[in-house]
């Protein structure tokens, strides 16, 4: 039958598709697609004579190019004008940066580059390591690469009021927080609102390095305070490209996890590029009642016990922690708080050795918005699932 015969070309056509594939290991099937087929279908018309970059262009295949940067979804690409730095050491806005695709098994010539070191003292190294020991962003770099990290970390001391990031400007460098606190500001049709803050903790800039984007919030010091930056070169050759390894390890995982399955596969992995992994021995402690939440986690191995401390009606007895649920590979835990906006409601122990994932709050506001309903039909149960366990004669105690 003619109609069910197979096109010339066809074949080889969807092979080529294949095999770009394989060897770029896109996110998003689709996009890449669209990429794929347009370049052969520019060459193939031969509109334009080859630019430089156009090869590259399409072999990088994802993209997390923002809407407002057009230029990025036209394929086209500008030379990166390096950053110049102005009198106080901040870098100032470079003339024109496009957001270029994304792939962070793309080595480009980053090997060659020199190491960057900021010669510290024993003290200040001690400081560093105190403020860089939860950063999540270095919890999956191997000892060396951690290392070479510190090595080219740079103090900054802020002033009250001074912007350390605006909004739509290009990145420069990616920031850890020693001290201080930090207004997290976005503006939506000329209108800024404060959507956080960075409370003495926690790191802030790597989205406009990761995906070559401009700023997507503006940073303000609300007080005194102490930052580190790592450069983005640095930042580029040692975490970017840890985050091709991360893929590889998680991709297949979060593809699994129940709550993840409603996002897109490139929304899942930007919440792998930001997580970090954290090993717990058997009985610790991995949440504490009544402290205040700054992430959520996912168990990737092992098992964790949910306590919650009573007070028994009936013998008045105190702090008596009693176990309401477990949670093993795939599950989540630490939503709860997050999304309440109040303080742990239950602790939480490892069971053996275990292995969680864990995403900042900053992250699970930005990522994890499109899985909060799920989040909070599951919290919901929560009362009854205590009332069906205890009957009425127990109170939370926080
Ligand atoms: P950056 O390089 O884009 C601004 O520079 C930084 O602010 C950004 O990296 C993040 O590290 C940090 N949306 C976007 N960026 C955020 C957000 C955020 N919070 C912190 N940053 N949202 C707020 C979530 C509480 C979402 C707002 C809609
Ligand atoms: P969090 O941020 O409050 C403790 O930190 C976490 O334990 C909590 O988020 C939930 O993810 C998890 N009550 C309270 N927290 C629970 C419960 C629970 N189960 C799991 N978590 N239950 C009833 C008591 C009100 C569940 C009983 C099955």
């Amino acid at each position: 039958m003619s109609n069910s015969e197979i096109p010339t070309g066809l074949k080889e056509l969807l092979q080529g598709y294949t095999v770009e594939v394989l060897r770029n290991r896109p996110v998003d099937l689709v996009e890449f697609a669209v990429r794929h087929f347009t370049q052969i279908l520019e060459n193939q018309r031969n509109v334009k004579p080859a630019k430089k970059n156009a090869a590259k262009v399409a072999r990088k295949g994802v993209t997390f190019a923002t809407s407002s940067d057009e230029s990025a979804q036209d394929g086209k690409e500008e030379v990166e004008k390096e950053p110049v730095k102005n009198t106080t050491g901040k870098y100032i806005r470079r003339v024109s940066v496009c957001a270029e695709a994304y792939n962070p098994d793309d080595d480009e010539d980053d090997d060659t580059e020199p190491r960057v070191v900021h010669p510290k003292t024993d003290e200040q190294r001690h400081r560093l390591q105190d403020a860089c020991k939860d950063i999540l962003l270095f919890k999956t770099l191997e000892q060396e690469q951690f290392s070479e990290v510190l090595d080219a970390m740079f103090e900054v001391q802020v002033k009250p009021q001074e912007h350390i990031i605006d909004q739509g400007d290009d990145g420069d460098n990616f920031y850890v927080i020693e001290r201080g606190v930090y207004d997290i500001l976005v503006a939506k049709n000329g209108v800024s609102m404060c959507v956080g803050k960075y409370d003495n903790k926690g790191s802030f800039g790597e989205l406009a390095l990761m995906y070559n984007t401009p700023r997507a919030a503006t940073i303000v010091a609300t007080q005194e305070g102490a930052l580190w930056g790592l450069d983005r070169a640095t930042f580029h050759r040692l975490i970017v490209k840890n985050n091709a390894k991360k893929r590889r390890m998680y991709e297949a995982f979060v593809e699994c996890v129940p709550l993840l399955k409603s996002l897109e596969p490139s929304e899942r992995m930007k919440i792998v590029d930001v997580l970090g992994a954290r090993c717990f021995k058997d009985g610790e402690r991995i949440i504490t009642q009544g402290d205040t939440a700054d992430c959520f986690y996912i168990v990737e191995s092992g098992q964790v016990r949910i306590m919650i401390k009573i007070k028994m009606k009936a013998d008045q007895q105190d702090n008596t922690e009693v176990e309401v649920a477990r949670c093993s590979r795939g599950q989540y835990f630490g939503e709860l708080a997050l999304v309440t906006n109040k303080p742990r409601a239950a602790s939480v122990y490892a069971i053996g050795e275990t292995k969680c994932l864990v995403i900042d709050i900053q992250a699970f506001e930005r990522l994890l918005g499109p899985c909060k309903e799920i989040m909070k039909r599951n919290i919901s149960q929560y009362e009854d699932q205590l009332v069906a366990l205890f009957g009425s004669s127990v109170d939370l105690k926080q």
